[in-house]
């Protein structure tokens, strides 16, 4: 198991100036770290590899379609431009170093048509995502899909949901990324829906039912752990949260209060937290 901490809990725009949190990282004990870039822009992505390598991190990318980007969209221009949106993502992140792409990439985050998903709606997410897999291959990318809860989409909601379009779309690049923050809301049980996921899962967001610090809060970690040694998954455990004073992340995330003493706590104490249950687990 590799343990990573996703960057949003410091900047929404991972980018030269934030270079310096890497070595600290590393000194907390941190196997790698999730870039996360919503706009791939002036990314400086050989900058960034270097630096992961000389502190010799590991590392994934994380983004997320938003605004008008839809993989779904009854316009196929607007497809079109999500398809090339997630393709460059792809390439970015095997320039990064990274082999898992991940984040909610169907429908944009916060987009609520108040109904339900459409099999139409359904049949272009399985056909946008197929479309992807030649570059996903020529990249050696794993694409790892994050259902949210329900007040974030309305399209993919459910591990269960995620396993049928995996099963649609048929391609081994195409899995799915588990938050215990969305799993905590929307799953029956959490151990139960990591479970149901078995091959097709490729990545996990370790985050407290209220984004706070692991182990917290009433996440039942002891299940997740359990549930995760069965399903033999030996990816990436990485904590998600927001920083608390970044407005545009604040506004995104909708967190309208601070979480945690600091945004440190939550790395720095979910590590801890996370090794010493990933740790008692094995001892089982
Ligand atoms: C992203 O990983 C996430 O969990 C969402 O809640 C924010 O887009
Ligand atoms: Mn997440």
């Amino acid at each position: 198991m590799k343990f990573g901490v996703n960057t949003l809990l410091w900047t929404a725009a991972f980018d030269r100036e934030h270079l310096g949190l890497l070595p600290r990282l590393k000194e907390r004990g941190f196997d790698g770290v999730e870039i996360a870039r919503f706009d791939f822009n002036g990314f400086p992505v050989a900058d960034v590899r270097r630096a992961l390598e000389s502190n010799a991190l590991g590392c994934t990318f994380c983004s997320a379609l938003t605004g008008s980007l839809s993989l779904i969209s009854d316009d196929a221009s607007v497809r079109s431009a999500a398809r090339k949106f997630l393709e460059d993502g792809i390439r970015i992140a095997a320039d990064l170093g990274a082999k898992i792409f991940t984040g909610p990439f169907l429908s944009p985050v916060g987009y609520l048509p108040g109904r339900r998903r459409t099999e139409e709606e359904w049949r272009r997410a399985v056909e946008g995502l197929q479309s992807l897999g030649p570059v996903l291959a020529a990249n050696d990318v794993t694409l790892a899909i994050e259902p949210l809860n329900r007040f974030e989409t309305y399209f993919l909601n459910t591990a269960a949901d995620a396993v049928a379009l995996c099963e649609a779309v048929e391609d081994p690049r195409v899995g799915v990324l588990l938050d215990t923050f969305h799993a905590n809301i929307e799953e029956k049980q959490i151990g139960e829906a990591l479970r149901s996921l078995g091959r097709h899962l490729k990545h996990v967001h370790t985050c407290e039912n209220d984004r706070g610090i692991p182990g917290s809060g009433h996440v039942e970690w002891k299940d997740v752990f359990s549930a995760l040694q069965a399903v033999g998954y030996d990816g990436w455990l990485v904590i998600e949260s927001f920083g608390f004073s970044i407005k545009e992340i604040a506004a995104a995330a909708c967190i309208w209060r601070d979480l945690a003493p600091s945004v440190e706590a939550i790395a720095d104490e979910g590590l801890s937290f996370l090794r010493s249950s990933f740790s008692l687990s094995r001892a089982v």
